[in-house]
């Protein structure tokens, strides 16, 4: 075997030691697809209000400049998707992603253990962690990596167990052996563009981000606009809809991850006392969530909007 794919089998293993649902690897280089679909997002404005979106435009699509003489993009995948939902099927809703502990202090720590793991058995690698917040394409990468196709829904999912799972990277100096993109199946099904109440899927593959619930619950700092009141059907913080409607999510498996895990409040609170909620609750549920991203005067605008 060579050494390439040692190292590679070497690391996917402890990928899956440390609880990832996947690893594939690619090689580190300019995103030549992308970059068109990328320029055509942000000039149709399809960012809103998300203005880290508009920075690091050449970074974003070419990892050797986000992190010099780098050879390799590590991407992995940690499922999210919890074995309860909230109990009262009226209450708002949260995405499941938010249920537990900031995925990324959950992630970022992972990452951290893998990356000592390459440099003690393998030698002096360089290299840097991400997960979300750099600017990396990180469904670009996981799917030239073999870990998936993107949806016409722009998440990556895949036959064996959906799309409910976080991408994150390892860019390292450190040539390595390269995987292979998978086929895309979505076939003729359009069940997540019909099922969005925004109409935020506004081609197969392309999300308008400013139309999308999560947008507006989360990322929007200002008012809801009243345009879209009555269109949420009860999302408080971000929304599932095209990826519970997804065929091939009847294949999510619960995580095993115990952070992921809500305090049972998020679980057993009904309508009313979401409708009441005071700071010290939000506090006590979102303690290390990232629902704190919104605030108590955040939520509080969300479920205000969500009542007639
Ligand atoms: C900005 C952002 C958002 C925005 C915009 C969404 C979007 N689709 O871009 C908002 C706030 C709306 C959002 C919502 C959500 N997000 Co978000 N978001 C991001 C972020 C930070 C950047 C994404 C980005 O670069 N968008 C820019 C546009 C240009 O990219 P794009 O949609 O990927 O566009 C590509 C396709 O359109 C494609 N394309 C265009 N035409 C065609 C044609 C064909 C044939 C093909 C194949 C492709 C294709 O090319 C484009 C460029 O690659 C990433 C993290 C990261 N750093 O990557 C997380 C990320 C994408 N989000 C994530 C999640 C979980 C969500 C939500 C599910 C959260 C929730 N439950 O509320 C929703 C899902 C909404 C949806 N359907 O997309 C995960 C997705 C995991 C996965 N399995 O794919 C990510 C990767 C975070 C993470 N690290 O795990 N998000
Ligand atoms: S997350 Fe909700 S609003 Fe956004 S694209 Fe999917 S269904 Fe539409
Ligand atoms: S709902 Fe259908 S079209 Fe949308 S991502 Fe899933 S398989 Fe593809």
């Amino acid at each position: 075997m060579n050494s390439k794919k040692k190292y590679s089998n070497l690391i996917k293993t402890e990928a899956e030691r440390l609880g990832f649902l996947s690893c594939g690897i690619s090689k580190a280089q300019f995103l030549e697809q992308e970059a068109p679909r990328l320029e055509k997002w942000l000039n149709q404005e399809m960012h809103g209000e998300m203005q880290y979106m508009e920075n690091h435009f050449d970074k974003r699509l070419d990892p050797t400049k986000l992190v010099p003489d780098s050879k390799s993009v590590i991407s992995l995948l940690l499922n999210y998707f919890p074995s309860h939902l909230q109990k009262d099927k009226t209450a708002p809703k949260i995405s499941k992603y938010a249920y537990g502990t900031d995925y990324h202090f959950v992630i970022k720590d992972k990452l951290k253990q893998l990356l000592n793991f390459i440099q003690q058995e393998i030698g002096e690698v360089h290299g840097r962690a991400f997960v979300d917040s750099a600017p990396v394409l990180d469904k670009a990468w996981a799917t030239k990596s073999g870990l998936g196709w993107i949806g016409k829904h722009s998440n990556l999912l895949t036959q064996q167990v959906g799309s409910f799972y976080f991408i994150a990277e390892l860019i390292i100096d450190l040539e390595l052996e390269y995987d292979n993109p998978i086929t895309d199946h979505c076939g003729s099904c359009t069940a997540c563009i019909d099922a969005c109440p925004t109409e935020a899927i506004v081609e197969p593959y392309v999300v308008d981000g400013s139309k999308c619930i999560s947008y507006y619950t989360i990322e929007l700092k200002n008012e809801i606009p009243l345009s879209v009141k009555g269109q949420f059907k009860n999302w408080m913080f971000g929304c599932d809809i095209c990826q519970d409607v997804c065929p091939w999510n009847r294949f999510s498996k619960s995580h095993r991850e115990p952070l992921f895990n809500p305090q049972p409040e998020l679980l057993s609170m009904n309508k009313k006392d979401w409708e009441e909620i005071t700071e010290e609750t939000f506090q006590k549920i979102f303690k290390n969530s990232a629902v704190k991203r919104t605030k108590y005067s955040g939520l509080v605008r969300n479920i205000k909007f969500l009542k007639e």
